[in-house]
């Protein structure tokens, strides 16, 4: 085991256990035009931590462990996107609206993809999901069964939707959970603080954070 520090207290990692978590770190999010926008957010904010990612998966191409990228998305036909979903607030546009980066939310347009800085490579696990978590109606806690992953470490958007929602998921079915705060960005820094707050209290009540130069550090 390695040992992480972190809060509330230290983490210990399983090395020949490990999965990193990079919650939808698409364009949809980070530029200007997609699902984010349209909801009124400053997509800017998401931008920044762009770097910081690609660090943390680097480290994890280094040393051979599993990525997992995921992606917010919806079926052509938006079956699996509840009315709900769709039809709630008044965003500028709504999920299956065409945008200038192809249709919003939709699997396999161009603003749904990962950030081309973030892509994917051969052999590295990419999920779509409908929810919020990464769980739901997807096929990644067998995934993660099969390949015997017992921790987790989580970066990407937003702190307190996709990211805090699946660490929650991850946290009920029994797996030990560090989120990275440089490697996790809000479209309201304040909720981001929340969430790394409340997450990490009470014992570490859904898991544990760190910071990239920290983990680095401790994993050598
Ligand atoms: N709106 C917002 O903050 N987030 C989402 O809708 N999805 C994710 O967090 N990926």
């Amino acid at each position: 085991m390695v040992t992480v520090p972190a809060k509330p207290f230290a983490y210990e990692l399983d090395p020949a256990r490990v999965a990193l978590m990079v919650i939808d770190m698409q364009r949809d999010f980070v530029e200007p035009g997609g699902f984010g926008e349209t909801l009124g957010n400053d997509v800017a904010l998401l931008q920044a931590v762009v770097p910081t990612v690609r660090d943390l998966i680097g480290l994890f191409r280094a040393k051979g462990w599993t990525i997992v990228h995921t992606r917010e998305s919806h079926s052509a036909d938006l079956a699996d996107c509840p009315p709900a979903k769709r039809d709630r607030g008044a965003p500028s546009l709504r999920i299956g609206d065409e945008g200038p980066m192809g249709r919003i939310l939709v699997r396999g347009e161009p603003g749904n993809d990962i950030v081309p800085d973030l892509a994917p490579q051969p052999g590295e696990i990419v999920i779509d999901k409908p929810g919020k978590g990464a769980f739901y109606a997807t096929a990644l806690g067998d995934i993660l069964r099969l390949k015997g992953i017992t921790h987790l470490v989580f970066a990407g958007v937003t702190t307190e939707v996709c990211v805090q929602t699946t660490m929650r998921e991850a946290n009920d079915r029994g797996y030990e959970c560090l989120l990275v705060e440089d490697a996790t960005e809000s479209y309201f820094p304040e909720f981001k603080a929340a969430a790394i707050r409340m997450m990490t209290a009470q014992g570490g009540i859904v898991g544990w954070s760190t910071d990239l130069a920290t983990l680095k550090a401790a994993v050598g």
